[in-house]
């Protein structure tokens, strides 16, 4: 037997094992590469290089972990536990090197074993588990929850398939599968004894318990497993690293054994396969019909499997469940965890014999909701019958809140049937359908807006009845993004120079010391550099939309970006038309102040939305004539990269000069792209529109350009009636615009493709391109008139980075700490020195 003295000693010198000295680093990449791997260093493939430098940064991030989890369960740390159905990470390696402070030790280290450090990490292929904006939001957050120090577990699915890849076939989006896990993820943990039942169908029946009580339970028709995976989160200068639980879906142990002992072989492997299909794929986030049974399916898994193990863990750690709300707090990520309401308040009530006042007390006290969006196609309602086939007691548990809800009502509006209605998480009309944003608000405590518009709308629109009844409950957080990502990882270069310029890189964990750029915004030597900084990202963009795409961009001319989802409310068609106003103004010889530009467009549409692929093949089809036409050809390009996604975007933001916000005012909720173009020394273009109001007052209203319709205008104009083929009529630009799309000739002849677009816009035009694209126009004018004196530019694009801080998500993540969650830091020691 070992002495104590000893198990000391080992577990000491185990420790030098994920020391951060480049030769610890470089010995456990090999080690890894020899144990992990299989492979020695002659004949082991980029991709097991890779592996090997993944295995080396998370053995590093696993002995911080560890630390991290000790601490929490020894201080029963309040815990944040953010559930989100979706989670776009982008590539790990590169960032966790930052965040451990080990980008140039393993750089060096790799280096002298002949490898590209760069090389290896291009290699990884990113968790797409994300649509877009919300998925990636969360992925900021738990970078900087890790980072502030907050214990956190991020609860979400581990889709086998995450957001489709992008292919762009004869001009159209082609949809191509996402299989990530193909080449095995060296990241997760598989926690095999981590995993729930979560029960779908049946019946609920009541029965009475020991005390004589009359209880009801729920006896599901079938059961699936989810299965816990693991993936930590380390924050940047800190020893914290929090968990990112995943879980996957798997038969059930009990179905398993039933159609294995009955000898129905092929029938088991069946309902396997079927159980399977539950964490698959990760749905579009606007489809038109969404109406999915899978998903909800998707939804009650996620929020079972999660509460489940909050129970779990707080019975293990703290003990009985009264105290459950002041050990965890949760943040609904939108409506689609919002089913963690109910699954909570079944847990207490059927499965800990709570009373409703006790379960419903623990459960208000513990939800905390954010609305990501105003559009009502995205408000997700579900039918009553599919509750009641797939979730019947949660059903019943609905029909409960809503009741004692809606008395509540009743007493504060006395006789007031149509607010009662308007409130109901119930829709009455043909087919009943449950309101998940109402069960959300009514379950939660406190509920949010991710900018100050959004949540000014959120309470003078959307909850308006509900900010009547409970003002006290409505708060506004902005949003924000990891500058470590989006400035350290993505643009080496500008981080260097904003290092050199301030004397030291705090600015990295406290983003409002970039103030420090500031008093030499007018410094010829930085302006000269900041040029240099800009110019290299367009070269390294070029070259890869080169290799890409083939298409050839002039690193000379002003690279104007747009890249986000594709939607109508987004306005990518606002953008067409104003290249094709440039194509026919150079083409009439009218260039006279015109500025070279490269345009560049990225982002994916929805596979079932027929308009915003129509938009992706259009913005293709000029490309091709504008890419074409030598007479045009000095001036402007187009050029659409495929595949926007974690890992394409940063290689956007860094080459982007000017980005383009132009969504239809009062629509989009925040935005965050604008945050991270901005960080990056790009001037914006943009509308009153989400966080660009508060972006736009940063930075100062000098260094942004502005134009058109506020959200107020919008309504009134669509109160008083709006009339777009009145601007087609009246304005001979727009009109000849849009008459030369439906030429044909941006169709080799097809006069009748783009007619569905076009024809919308004139006749319908329902996020108002066509009352915007004027304002638009002239606003772009102005853009080149700037552009044209570049000290001038480099200026504002200095003053744009220097005002940016706000705009982190670590002063997000403060501010829900503090005002919505009410959790402190819980540092994790350093004991190794
Ligand atoms: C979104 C909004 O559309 C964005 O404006 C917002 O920035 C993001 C994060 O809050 O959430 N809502 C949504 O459903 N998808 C989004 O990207």
């Amino acid at each position: 037997m070992n002495s104590p003295d000893t198990t000391v000693q080992q577990a000491k010198r185990e420790h030098t094992r994920t020391g951060m000295s480049k030769d610890a680093f470089q010995r456990d990449l090999l080690d890894n590469l020899f144990y992990i791997q299989g492979r020695f260093r002659e004949v082991a493939t980029p991709h097991d290089l890779y592996m090997a430098a993944a295995y080396t940064t998370r053995d590093r991030l696993l002995a911080r972990w560890v630390k991290s989890a000790q601490t929490f369960k020894a201080t029963h740390a309040r815990t944040v536990c953010y559930l989100s159905a979706e989670y776009l990470l982008g590539p790990h390696l590169a960032s966790n090197l930052v965040n451990l402070g080990i980008t140039e030790t393993a750089r060096a280290a790799a280096e002298e074993l002949g490898m590209d450090m760069d090389a290896l990490i291009e290699e990884e292929e990113e968790p797409g588990l994300g649509n877009g904006g919300l998925g990636r939001l969360a992925a900021c957050f738990m970078e900087s929850l890790a980072t502030c120090q907050i214990p956190a577990i991020g609860y979400g699915i581990r889709y086998e398939f995450g957001i489709f890849k992008q292919a762009i076939e004869d001009g159209w989006q082609v949809e191509k599968g996402d299989n990530w896990l193909r080449n095995g993820n060296p990241w997760e943990i598989p926690r095999p004894k981590i995993s729930f039942a979560v029960g779908f169908g049946g019946h609920t029946e009541s029965y009475r318990d020991e005390r004589s009580q009359v209880r009801l339970r729920w006896q599901p028709a079938f059961e699936i497993r989810g299965v816990a995976y693991d993936t930590p989160i380390l924050g940047y200068g800190s020893q914290n690293v929090n968990l990112l639980r995943l879980w996957k879906a798997e038969a059930s142990e009990s179905l398993d054994l039933q159609a294995f002992n009955t000898g129905d072989y092929y029938g088991a492997v069946h309902a396997k396969i079927e159980a399977e299909t539950l964490s698959k794929v990760l749905y579009p986030n606007d489809e038109p019909e969404a109406g999915k049974e899978l998903r909800l399916k998707q939804q009650y898994f996620l929020v079972s499997c999660s509460m489940q193990d909050m129970i779990r863990l707080h019975l293990n750690t703290v003990g009985p469940l009264e105290g459950f709300a002041d050990k965890f707090t949760v943040q609904l990520n939108d409506t689609h965890p919002a089913l963690a309401v109910a699954e909570l308040m079944r847990l207490l009530l059927d499965r800990h014999a709570m009373t409703w006042e006790e379960a419903w007390g623990i459960t208000h006290k513990t939800f905390c909701y954010t609305n990501h969006t105003l559009l009502p196609e995205a408000l997700e309602t579900w039918p009553v019958s599919l509750f009641e086939r797939l979730l019947p007691r949660h059903l019943e548990i609905i029909y409960e809140i809503n009741r004692r809800f809606l008395d509540e009502v009743r007493m504060r509006f006395l006789g007031d049937e149509a607010r009662v209605r308007r409130m109901s998480l119930i829709a009455e009309g043909h087919e009943r359908r449950v309101r998940m944003a109402h069960l959300a608000v009514v379950g939660s405590h406190a509920v949010n807006g991710v900018a100050k518009l959004h949540s000014y709308l959120v309470k003078a629109m959307l909850f308006k009845d509900f900010a009547e009844l409970w003002p006290e409950r409505f708060h506004n957080v902005t949003n924000g993004v990891t500058p470590r990502r989006f400035v350290v990882v993505a643009n080496p270069r500008l981080a260097k120079l904003i290092t050199e310029t301030c004397g030291q890189d705090d600015w990295i964990r406290d983003l409002e010391q970039l103030r420090a750029l500031e008093p030499h915004v007018d410094d010829a030597g930085l302006q000269g550099r900041w040029q240099e900084v800009k110019r290299a990202a367009k070269q390294d963009l070029a070259q890869w939309m080169k290799q890409a795409t083939g298409i050839e961009l002039d690193p000379e001319s002003m690279f104007d970006v747009q890249a986000k989802r594709i939607h109508e409310y987004k306005r990518q068609h606002l953008k067409v038309l104003h290249i094709v106003r440039c194509y026919q103004r150079i083409k009439q010889g009218q260039v006279q102040g015109l500025v070279p530009r490269t345009f560049i467009f990225g982002g994916k549409a929805a596979p079932g939305y027929f308009m915003a692929k129509l938009i992706i093949k259009l913005i293709n089809a000029v490309a091709e004539v504008v890419n074409n036409d030598p007479q045009v050809n000095d001036w402007i390009r187009v050029a659409f990269m495929p595949d926007f996604n974690v890992k394409n975007g940063q290689r956007l933001y860094p080459a982007a000069e000017l980005s383009e916000q132009i969504s239809l005012a009062g629509k989009e909720a925040s935005g965050t792209g604008n945050m991270k173009f901005s960080m990056n020394g790009a001037l914006t273009i943009g509308t009153l529109d989400g966080a660009n109001i508060e972006i736009r007052e940063a930075v100062g209203p000098e260094n942004f350009f502005l134009f058109g319709l506020t959200a107020e205008e919008v309504l009134q104009r669509q109160m008083t009636g709006y009339r777009p083929w009145e601007y087609y009529q009246n304005d001979p630009e727009l009109k000849s615009d849009l008459d030369l799309i439906n030429s044909g000739l941006f169709s080799h002849g097809d006069t009748q493709l783009f007619r569905p677009l076009t024809d919308n816009l004139i006749n319908h035009d329902p996020f108002m391109v066509l009352a915007d694209y004027r304002a638009y126009l002239e606003c772009q004018e102005q853009v080149d008139r700037i552009y044209r004196d570049p000290e001038r530019w480099t200026r504002m694009s200095i003053l744009n980075v220097a005002r940016i801080g706000y705009f982190s998500s670590d002063r997000a993540i403060r501010e829900y700490a503090e005002r919505i969650w009410q959790v402190g830091p819980q540092p994790v020691l350093d004991t190794e020195h």
